[in-house]
């Protein structure tokens, strides 16, 4: 059995009402600005930077605090050049009829195709990881709840640290990406979720002119 945890008083900023509205407003404005950004600078980026962004990921709330992530932080040139060559080799059969011709077409816009130069353009490949289930120190399992949305939440909150900090960040899903587990040395209860080169954006980055949902799509009142 599990002791119950101690429990501490909150701390807890209140806002008055304007000042809420208002913080939530340019917090909104400075999301706005966040891009999926496909064209990255080879120009570095310090390790330091990574650290304070996972560890803004890893504020994020998950299934009885399990926190069933890991961040592979992946600067070395070598391991970014093979996580290339295996994404480019499983894309070129996506994109060679593995993936529906209504798929194809739906990704036209956005200029994709098998070419992932950005696996060893940008300084950092962030490979994100849930964790399954745990082995305690007798190689026992223990379960973790909720891993998917657990996951999810804390990459968000890591693509909007990078962003904060100044960081451009794609979120690229390589399919299959069992060859990143495999590539990294990653333990059995570590499954390959998403991998987010990150880094500062080409100085002549494009983006695609993209519109967001308008409120009224996405936000439904019941008050
Ligand atoms: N994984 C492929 C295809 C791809 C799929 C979706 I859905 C995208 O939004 C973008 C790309 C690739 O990386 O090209």
């Amino acid at each position: 059995m599990h002791q119950k945890a101690e429990f501490i008083p909150l701390s807890f900023t209140r806002h008055a009402p304007d000042e809420m509205l208002a913080l939530a407003k340019s917090f909104h404005a400075e999301l706005d600005r966040r891009r999926t950004v496909r064209h990255f600078s080879d120009e570095p980026v310090s390790y330091s930077v990574i650290e304070e962004v996972v560890r803004a990921a890893s504020t994020a709330p998950s299934g009885a605090h399990k926190q069933p992530w890991t961040f592979c932080a992946v600067g070395d040139p070598a391991i970014k050049r093979r996580i290339r060559e295996a994404a480019e080799a499983e894309e070129r059969i996506n994109y060679g009829g593995r993936m529906s011709a209504e798929w194809i077409a739906d990704l036209e816009p956005f200029g994709t195709d098998a070419s992932k130069p950005f696996l060893d353009v940008a300084p950092w490949l962030i490979v994100v990881f849930k964790r399954a289930y745990e082995l305690d120190a007798d190689g026992h399992k223990h379960q973790n709840y909720y891993v998917t949305e657990s996951v999810g939440i804390a990459t968000g909150l890591l693509l909007a640290a990078a962003h904060h900090a100044g960081l451009a960040t794609l979120t690229h899903t390589p399919s299959p990406m069992d060859f990143l587990a495999k590539l990294l040395g990653r333990p059995a209860n570590e499954r390959p979720y998403l991998l987010i080169p990150m880094g500062y954006p080409a100085p002549d980055c494009m983006v695609p002119r993209l519109t967001r949902k308008p409120l009224d799509q996405v936000l439904v009142p019941y008050h």
